[in-house]
């Protein structure tokens, strides 16, 4: 072994890169070993260690026109090569723009060169995958990856069916051997850590098919969903092929009920902003109720609730709407954390009720983050009986199948309002995007025709659906 390799392991070590002890892993797994090498951009010797070893070693003999980092750890270190090597860079986002026309890809490229990734850490494959899958949509070749560690839990092989072959500079095995060999670690702790990583092999890309909400059925999804109104609705789905969730932003109690009797067959859930309605009274939940019934499909209040939980829980239960009377579902926003969800768990009065967390917006220039989309996700695992699923744009958002996407911003063609609602086609939602439930308002609503509109939508929407867990997506 060379020299250079036993100082870099060392300094991961003392930066705090790798640390042993009883960690959290974000899925609320113990883990023995953690890994976070995004500190490594404050010490600037081990930035420059990591990339000259990748240059000498893990990048002798590959041919490349681009290099490209995973987001984002790897950033800077492709950065470095970058210079380094003098070999121009390729930048992916990691989050897809919400409308359809944004480039994933930045930098000047042409179809048919070849792309080296550069990634920290390998697990499962699966974010060098994310990376591989966009340069590959864009027509670039992609054969090989360097890597700074590579678990060993099953991310070689996977990347390896995906033709991408990877060199790493340290597997587990390595970086532990060196450090029992130094007296930083004991052989205790490195017979837990390699006991802890074969027993939590990732998932193969194969196996990961059998979990993979985009290629399951809503009959498959239904029972593994551990939420009853989620099982309900998937259901519902499933018996009237349909994912169609009808919108009705409208202000008369008469309007909307005119409208769900000639639509009601065409969907599977209605949202409705009982805000909005002029003559909002009791007869109308009462008649709205007997629609769901007749036509089964469930009702969603799209409250948005963003207080603490005592108010929630008043909003919710009490004034003129008493929203807990009548609806199935309603939505909330995760921003004042867990309160909210504690208020809307404990106002059922033992009833079954469900709630769409709003992880992400469809509106331009909403100020919704990923680490805030990551927390809102967490927030919601803790309340596997009241979260029904997410409002979101992204199928990254979240994989637990049991799950439901809820996605609004759709319209046939993808165009946005004057007032920042970007719309969506329903192929882009479904099939790219991850949409189970599409929400669809004036697309149906505003158009001279509801109710041959509606059932426009309900079957563009259904085949996009079917087509996804075809699997012959490419
Ligand atoms: P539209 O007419 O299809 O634009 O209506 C979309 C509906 O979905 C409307 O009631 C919004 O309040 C709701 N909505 C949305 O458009 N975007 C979001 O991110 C969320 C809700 Br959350």
């Amino acid at each position: 072994m060379y020299p250079e390799f036993e100082d870099l392991a060392l300094k991961l070590f003392h930066v705090d890169a790798v640390k042993f002890g009883e960690f959290m892993t974000k899925s609320g797994i113990k883990t023995p070993v953690y890994f976070d090498l995004r500190v490594i951009v404050s010490y600037p010797d081990v930035m420059e260690l990591i990339s000259n070893l990748l240059h000498n070693f893990a990048m002798k003999g590959l041919e490349y026109d681009h290099l490209c980092g995973v987001p984002y750890t790897a950033l800077p270190i492709a950065t470095l090569l970058s210079v380094q090597t003098k070999t121009p860079m390729l930048m992916r986002r990691k989050e897809a723009k919400s409308y359809g026309t944004k480039k994933m890809i930045e930098g000047h490229y042409s179809a048919g060169q070849k792309c080296l990734i550069i990634e920290d850490v390998v697990t499962s494959g699966s974010s060098v995958m994310e990376t591989v899958k966009d340069l590959r949509k864009e027509g670039l070749k992609v054969n090989d990856a360097i890597i700074i560690l590579d678990r060993e839990q099953g991310g070689s092989q996977n990347l390896a069916n995906n033709n991408v072959q990877i060199k790493s500079l340290f597997t587990m095995s390595t970086l532990i051997e060196i450090l029992v060999r130094k007296g930083k670690i004991s052989e205790n702790i490195a017979f837990k850590v390699k006991q802890y990583l074969n027993d939590t092999k990732a998932p193969s890309s194969d196996n990961k098919k059998s979990n993979n909400r985009m290629l399951l059925t809503f009959e498959k999804r239904s029972e593994l969903s551990s939420n009853p109104l989620s099982k309900q609705l998937f259901n519902i789905m499933a018996t009237k092929k349909t994912n169609l969730c009808l919108s009705v932003d409208l202000t008369s109690s008469t309007s909307i009920l005119n409208l769900l009797e000639k639509v009601g067959e065409h969907i599977c859930l209605v949202k409705t902003h009982v805000d909005i309605i002029e003559d909002f009274n009791p007869d109308f939940v009462a008649q709205l109720k007997q629609l769901a019934d007749r036509f089964n499909f469930l009702i969603l209040e799209d409250r948005k609730f963003a207080d603490i939980g005592n108010t929630v829980s008043l909003q919710y239960q009490k004034g003129m709407f008493k929203i807990a009377d009548w609806a199935d579902c309603v939505t909330s926003h995760s921003l004042p954390g867990e309160g909210v969800l504690k208020a809307l768990s404990s106002s059922c009065n033992g009833v079954a009720k469900g709630v769409f967390l709003l992880a992400e917006m469809s509106s331009e220039g909403n100020l919704i983050t990923p680490e805030y989309r990551e927390a809102s996700v967490n927030m919601a695992a803790k309340y596997p009986n009241l979260v029904m699923g997410f409002v979101c744009q992204n199928k990254d958002t979240f994989n637990n199948p049991g799950l439901i996407q809820l996605t609004p911003g759709v319209q046939l063609e993808s165009s946005k309002d004057d007032m920042g609602q970007i719309y969506n086609t329903p192929e882009k939602v479904i099939l790219e995007n991850g949409a189970d439930v599409i929400v669809v308002g004036r697309g149906i609503v505003a158009s001279k025709s509801p109710e041959s509109q509606a059932l426009i939508y309900k079957e563009a929407l259904w085949k996009c659906y079917t087509k996804r867990v075809s699997g012959k997506l490419e």
